[in-house]
């Protein structure tokens, strides 16, 4: 099945110039000048069972996912395993000045930039993660190490950093001033500049989900967190269940925008257990959203996205606020796709119709 098709049925909103196949252009065409993909299409079960997409699939957060995500499948392609195609692709944002990842990334109220990041492995269910680490240039790699040589999953601050740089990763000193400085001397450069901004740098966190070929899951998310945050602060970003959670049975979310908003939910964690009852991805974001939306007086603008995918081959996305860009690649296309806001989408889930 062409995954164009796949596209139509889960609603998603497509920037016509985007495209990347003849065939997906040829399809996707056709239903935009139809009108078609500018409403939800309306999905049946049998569309939920027969729509398995295609494998190796990426889904990631942002528009800056999609180079991201290119370099997981590139990763793949040249032998890496699921794991490895996490860490690459990340690594790339992380040293690529976007968002607010990696130490280009915004720093917290006192001027140092302190991040956070994690990684999980789906065949063996294990993860790793560092919180609040200062001065490493990757720390998905370093998230990736706790997993892999210490029977942790997570370590913080100076502890983190200590062993970062025992592990012999790249790390530059951590004076904050030095820090704080570049970071306000890019900020100026943007303001000088808007035009060189692009959509994508305004927002934060890579959070990135791999389907391997063989059926493996793997995730991780990397952030320098909200801008301004108290020293010391945590969000969800690195707590696994909160900003990523990976199961090889069902498949894998991550999270994007306020942590706060999705560390009382364990909101990836909820994702991954409504797709487990049955959920197709979009559904299971949009359900986490309404749930969490329905508990807090700030409705809709609680400032959370979801990105997920299952064993199937199917993803989805969906956002509190009103409109979320994430980045969708397979060996056949790569995409930067726009899911519906949470009261559109959550209409539509109440007629039983977004697959
Ligand atoms: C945090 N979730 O530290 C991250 C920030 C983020 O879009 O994703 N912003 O709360």
């Amino acid at each position: 099945m062409i995954a164009g098709v796949h596209f139509a049925k889960r609603g998603f909103i497509l920037p016509p110039m985007m495209t990347s196949r003849r065939s997906f252009i040829t399809r996707t065409g056709a239903a935009l000048a139809g009108g078609s993909l500018l409403h939800p299409v309306r999905g049946t079960a049998d569309d939920s069972l027969t729509s398995s997409g295609e494998r190796p699939l990426i889904v990631s957060t942002w528009p800056f996912g999609k180079a991201a995500n290119e370099r997981a499948l590139e990763t793949l392609t040249s032998g890496g395993s699921a794991l490895d195609a996490v860490e690459q692709g990340i690594r790339l944002t992380e040293s690529s000045g976007n968002g607010s990842v990696g130490l280009s990334g915004r720093p917290n109220a006192a001027g140092v930039v302190q991040l956070d990041a994690c990684i999980m492995s789906g065949p063996e269910h294990r993860a790793g993660s560092v919180a609040g680490i200062e001065g490493i240039v990757h720390p998905i790699s370093a998230a990736r190490r706790v997993m892999e040589k210490t029977p942790h999953v997570m370590l913080v601050g100076q502890g983190a950093r200590l062993f970062a740089i025992e592990q012999g990763l790249e790390a530059v000193n951590s004076d904050a001033t030095t820090r704080h400085e570049a970071w306000h001397a890019a900020r100026m450069a943007e303001q000088a500049n808007p035009s060189t901004k692009s959509s994508g740098q305004d927002h934060d966190t890579i959070a990135l989900l791999v389907l391997n070929a063989d059926g493996t899951v793997a995730g991780g998310c990397s952030t320098s967190g909200l801008s301004g945050k108290l020293p010391g602060r945590v969000g969800d970003s690195p707590i696994i269940g909160s900003g990523l959670y990976v199961d090889n049975e069902v498949g894998a979310a991550g999270a994007t925008g306020v942590g706060e908003n999705v560390m009382r939910y364990c909101g990836t964690f909820l994702v991954v257990e409504l797709m487990r009852q049955g959920l197709t991805p979009t559904e299971a974001c949009t359900e986490a959203l309404r749930r969490m939306a329905a508990k807090d007086p700030r409705g809709e603008a609680l400032s959370v996205s979801f990105v997920a995918l299952d064993k199937h081959g199917r993803f989805g996305a969906a956002t509190a606020g009103q409109g979320f860009q994430f980045a969708v690649t397979t060996p056949s296309f790569s995409q930067v796709l726009t899911s519906r806001g949470l009261g559109e989408l959550r209409r539509v889930v109440e007629g039983g119709n977004v697959r």
